[in-house]
């Protein structure tokens, strides 16, 4: 029996093929799933309701495989998409898992490593492309250190730099229509991984030499880990216009990256990004694909993996439905009305001038009067909760 809360492909929902082709290796233990197929779960998306697929080189043509190989996969991965209606919105490197990037890609030391991952990286950009990916996610896991002294971080910056710069100028030139997007981690692979949060990414970004082209890639996983508000640094890279992609999954605060199934952990956050995400509160909504980067639990078959991932998608949209009921709750709406005041706005908004400093220092403002009256947040949080938990509307 379908519900309205079964995904469909204008819901732009997407899997990495690393996430439902993960075979739950862990630091601990083996593999529990058999390597699958891409073309098998590409069609197994297409049948959950998904929207497209993402990928890393890897993840598709294995490392080292010779030219005609590659041109084999690619003409058989095409015609699957062709036949499912599937997409690829993003694609990415993987420049952590071979041994050579064990010091970095990017930022390493050697100069053949940093030269290889060019070289890899532009391979792979041809390769999304090809596919038809207009996002360029760049995760550098393996971009830091454990022992300090190796390099000046302020070295690895500056390496990073050259080689977001090299490869703007290089999509630039082939005139492809793609664009960047950065994921910051604070840890793991790495003791310390350079550009740790979405925050530094968003520094960063402005010292490229095409900046316009670099946004950001956030991972609820990655930003809680850090211990920060996730809701906050999308809203914050939406503020600025640099959300280009995200990485929805579930994690719990002060533990390894768990990229758990989207929701399972902290509603109350995947309520707040799903609201933000749909834009019920009023602003600007995200258009870009919904994309999930987390894995089944370790304890699942493969009839578990697709539990996994229709219930990623089903409860964002139950909690998109839920966001939209409480911005349409009048109790709601009158606790959040922003407060207009006809003479102090056009004060406080455009910047200085002689004229506003001079009306600004004239007011009268009781600032004992202004401060007694109470907010009535705790009223609006406790609706949010019930909201949440399906208790009202
Ligand atoms: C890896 C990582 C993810 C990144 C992927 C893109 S690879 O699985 O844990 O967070 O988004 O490189
Ligand atoms: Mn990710
Ligand atoms: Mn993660």
């Amino acid at each position: 029996m379908s519900s309205r809360f079964d995904p469909v492909k204008s819901d732009k929902f997407t899997f990495g093929l690393w996430t439902v082709g993960n075979p739950g290796r862990d630091p601990f233990g083996e593999a529990v799933r058999p390597v699958v197929d891409p073309n098998h779960l590409v069609r197994k998306l297409a049948e959950c309701g998904a929207y497209g697929v993402n990928l890393h080189d890897n993840d598709l043509i294995p490392f080292g495989a010779s030219a005609q190989e590659r041109d084999r996969i690619v003409r058989d991965f095409k015609a699957t998409l062709k036949d499912t209606g599937m997409v690829v919105p993003m694609a990415t490197t993987n420049l952590f898992s071979h041994p050579i990037f064990k010091d970095g890609a990017f930022t390493a030391n050697d100069p053949k490593v940093r030269a290889f991952a060019l070289q890899k990286t532009m391979a792979a950009i041809d390769l999304g492309v090809e596919l038809g990916a207009t996002i360029y996610v760049f995760w550098g896991g393996r971009e830091g250190s454990e022992a300090d002294a190796c390099r000046d971080v302020r070295t690895a910056c500056k390496r990073m730099r050259d080689a977001m710069d090299f490869l703007c100028g290089y999509v630039k030139d082939q005139r492809y229509d793609l664009r960047f997007a950065l994921e910051a981690k604070p840890n793991e692979p790495r003791g310390d991984i350079y550009f740790p949060t979405t925050g530094h990414m968003l520094h960063f970004i402005s010292t490229l030499q095409h900046s316009e082209m670099v946004g950001v890639n956030p991972e609820v996983a990655h930003e809680t880990m850090a211990g920060l508000s996730f809701v906050h640094a999308v809203a914050e890279s939406m503020a600025v216009g640099k959300l280009f992609h995200i990485d929805l999954n579930g994690q719990k605060i002060g533990r390894y990256d768990q990229d758990l199934r989207f929701g399972s952990e902290d509603q109350k956050m995947a309520f707040f990004l799903v609201r933000l995400l749909e834009g019920t509160g009023g602003l600007p909504r995200y258009d870009g694909p919904r994309h999930f980067d987390a894995h089944a639990y370790r304890t699942e078959d493969e009839a578990g993996v697709w539990d996994f991932a229709r219930g990623c998608m089903r409860t964002y949209k139950i909690l998109a439905a839920r966001a939209a009921a409480f911005d349409a709750d009048p109790e709601v709406r009158a606790l959040i009305a922003e407060t207009k005041d006809q003479a102090l706005d056009p004060l406080l908004t455009g910047g200085y001038t002689v004229d506003k400093a001079r009306a600004l220092r004239g007011l009268q403002l009781d600032a004992t009067a202004i401060a007694r009256r109470g907010l009535g947040y705790e009223r609006l949080d406790q609706l949010t909760i019930e909201h949440l938990l399906g208790a009202r509307g």
